[in-house]
């Protein structure tokens, strides 16, 4: 992409509605813009880290062994009035009457649709074990929404919901979702850690949310330190072996790690008192088992292998995808802007070209974006014809990983200039050699 013909449209000021630094660095980068309270546009720089995120979240959910599928934002009010929750919602939920008088609602989340699905089609243990979940956009009336992305009142959210004979493969369900979201998170250069939590409006009494810690993050925690060196890293798993799932959530969920709402104080004074953390932290997904409470009350059930009908086991398990964004900004910037990990960035790497118009200048440009391009890797070009110092600013803000500046003086010695926008350590090299050295990056990635 050519600066020139995007649109990305940086703010100089720090607009004042922003209260923490996500918020402040997505407006002034041009990534969202605000319709109406808690409602916002996508800007395409924006678009393209949530388009990312989604990646990551689809390529784990798949590699679990769980299906896609795609639910309506509009549900009817009569699905919830089944399982007893379209009175329960209470204020939260939008609720729309169409021009048959019909009763509808934006969802808020899925149970009660996908439990319809569900029983549509399907009867017998032999169908299961079963996981459908979606990425679809998600309407709650918050009371205070705030923070941008944060707390919206629309938001992205991959929700996902299990079906399953019995407990224990239900609770097999659960664990694997808790190991494929620590990979999802650890794909984004984060450290969210599970913790547990209380259930709300969703129900079921196992339930764990997962935390990013955060100084603006709007949940208090507690937990042992030792918990944030836990990297579930490269390893294999079989997500069929249960004892291997279970043995990796033993081991992410036995050091103290809780939300305020299951807080216990006696348990966490047995935590050495040097490893002994109260914090804050952005909840950027949670879990549930929780059961039969949606397959009773909507009747869905399956016939066992002793022939009998009983209700399925379910649970179901969320990722907030829009508000990711946010924190991974809390969790990765300076004063300059935002330090996106190689994972989530919108573009690879970036071009800075210092003389625009310098015919050396404007041709090693071209070359370096075409080779990376054949390489799969679309830098976005700076062509404009701006001073150098513009340039940086508006790289360092939009924050790419990596640089590639050229000029005319490093030109004439044969190098170009390979910068970490994390370390803002410069090395200069051929051209070839940035290509291959960018390329070498991603190639993990
Ligand atoms: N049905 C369950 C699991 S699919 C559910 O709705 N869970 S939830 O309420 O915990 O939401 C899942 C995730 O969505 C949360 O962990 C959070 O990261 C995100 N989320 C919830 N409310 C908002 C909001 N108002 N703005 C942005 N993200 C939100």
């Amino acid at each position: 992409m050519r600066l020139t013909r995007y649109f990305l449209p940086v703010l100089k000021e720090n607009p004042a509605e922003a209260q923490i630094v996500s918020h402040r660095y997505m407006l002034r980068a041009g990534m969202i813009k605000q319709q109406a309270a808690g409602i916002y546009s996508w800007l395409p720089l924006g678009l393209r880290v949530l388009r990312r995120i989604e990646t990551i979240v689809n390529e784990e959910q798949e590699r679990a062994g769980h299906i896609p599928l795609l639910m309506p934002t509009l549900q009817p009010a009569d699905l919830w009035r089944e399982s007893g929750r379209y009175d329960d919602y209470g204020q939260e939920m939008l609720r729309i009457t169409d021009r048959q008088k019909r009763e509808l609602l934006y969802g808020p989340t899925n149970e009660e649709m996908v439990t319809d699905i569900f029983r549509s089609h399907v009867n017998s243990y032999k169908d299961l074990p079963l996981t459908l979940y979606h990425i679809q956009w998600k309407f709650r009336d918050e009371m205070r929404p705030r923070f941008g992305v944060m707390r919206g009142r629309e938001f992205l959210m991959k929700d996902g919901y299990n079906f399953d004979i019995d407990k224990e493969a239900a609770l097999h369900a659960y664990n694997r979702h808790m190991v494929s979201y620590l990979r999802t998170y650890e794909r984004m250069g984060l450290t969210a850690i599970p913790m547990r939590a209380a259930s709300g409006p969703i129900g079921g009494d196992n339930t764990h949310e997962f935390l990013v810690l955060a100084q603006t993050g709007e949940s208090e925690v507690f937990y042992d330190d030792r918990v944030t060196a836990l990297k579930l890293g490269a390893r294999e798993i079989d997500y069929d072996d249960r004892a291997a799932v279970a043995d990796v959530c033993r081991e992410f969920t036995t050091l103290y790690a809780r939300t305020d709402e299951t807080h216990d104080g006696a348990v966490f004074e047995a935590v050495p008192e040097a490893h002994r953390k109260v914090g804050r932290g952005i909840e950027v997904g949670q879990i549930f088992y929780f059961g039969t409470k949606y397959s009773e009350a909507m009747g869905a059930l399956v016939v066992n292998d002793k022939g009998e009908r009983v209700p399925v086991e379910m649970g179901s398990h969320g990722i907030g995808v829009s508000r990711l964004l946010g924190a991974i900004i809390e969790a990765s910037h300076d004063d300059k802007g935002i330090i996106w990990p190689e994972g989530v960035t919108p573009f690879p790497v970036g071009i800075v070209n210092l003389k625009q118009g310098d015919a050396a200048a404007d041709a090693a440009c071209e070359g370096l974006y075409k080779a990376l391009a054949a390489k799969g890797l679309e830098a976005l070009y700076d062509d404009r014809d701006e001073r150098a110092g513009a340039k940086f600013a508006t790289m360092d803000l939009i924050g790419l990983p990596w640089r590639i500046t050229v000029g005319p003086r490093g030109l004439a010695n044969g190098v170009v200039e390979v910068t970490s926008r994390r370390t803002g350590e410069s090395v200069e090299m051929t051209p070839d050699a940035a290509v291959a050295r960018i390329a070498e990056i991603y190639a993990g990635v």
